[in-house]
């Protein structure tokens, strides 16, 4: 694996908003700026920066649990979309600075929020889970869950609840709050609504019925209690560690 700088970092980690991602970046930029480290302006980042992420195992690497026609529809079409919707956000708002027409702005500002979060988490997503996967975590993220929430099965019955309970469309999410220092759990709505600024996502469940209906139908809990068995916990515990170390 190569070395990852900061940027990589935050980039792979995914703040829980695309606004959090922004605020470190400009919060790096000032503080360079302060001690005189910053030569010379980067060159404009191109409005297409964003790209479909491999998905990193097999389409049936999941099954039973996820079947192998979801993840193909959910990453080749769904997750695309995010992609799509992400890189023609940002090219209007480019757009609007050119010409000096800012008519578009608030339209592609919602945009941006949607499909923004929605290609962080989804990347996240598939990062989370692994042929073979569940049981119990261990090290750094069992002792947090333990502090945090009393005990394994109590996070997971309050994860469950959280991402059952999502009213349509949404994601249960566990993230590291780097203020306090602690994990909190969100039943997130579409992808973007019900998060605490400046969270760092660290194990999601798509909720959203393109996740889970070909298979579980109208069985939202079904699908959550068959997430336990392909949950990557050693990807959950990697990025408990990147999160404490650059939120530090
Ligand atoms: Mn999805």
């Amino acid at each position: 694996m190569k070395p990852m700088n900061r940027r990589d970092a935050l980039g792979s980690l995914g703040t829980l908003t695309v606004g959090g991602w922004i605020g470190l970046g400009a919060q790096e930029s000032a503080a360079q700026e302060a001690h005189g480290q910053r030569q010379q302006p980067e060159p404009v980042r191109p409005p297409n920066a964003y790209s479909l992420p491999e998905l990193g195992y097999a389409y049936d690497a999941l099954e039973p649990h996820i079947d192998a026609a979801t993840m193909t529809l959910h990453h080749d079409k769904h997750h695309a979309a995010y992609v799509k919707g992400l890189n023609a956000a940002i090219e209007k708002l480019a757009a609007s600075r050119e010409s000096g027409n800012f008519d578009a702005v608030s339209d592609a500002t919602t945009a941006l929020a949607f499909h923004g979060s929605g290609h962080i988490l989804h990347c996240v997503f598939w990062k989370n889970m692994k042929k073979n996967g569940g049981g119990e975590p261990k090290g750094a993220v069992a002792r947090e869950i333990d502090r945090d929430f009393g005990s394994f099965s109590r996070f997971q019955q309050h994860f469950s609840k959280a991402a059952g309970g999502v009213q349509g469309s949404g994601w249960g999410i566990l993230a590291w709050e780097p203020l306090s220092g602690r994990l909190l759990v969100f039943g997130a709505e579409k992808h973007q609504n019900h998060t605490v600024w400046g969270c760092v996502p660290l194990l999601v469940l798509d909720v959203w019925e393109h996740a889970y209906y070909l298979k579980y139908q109208n069985n939202r809990g079904g699908y959550v209690d068959a997430f336990w068995n392909v949950i990557d916990w050693g990807h959950v515990g990697d990025r408990l560690d990147l999160a404490r170390r650059l939120t530090a």
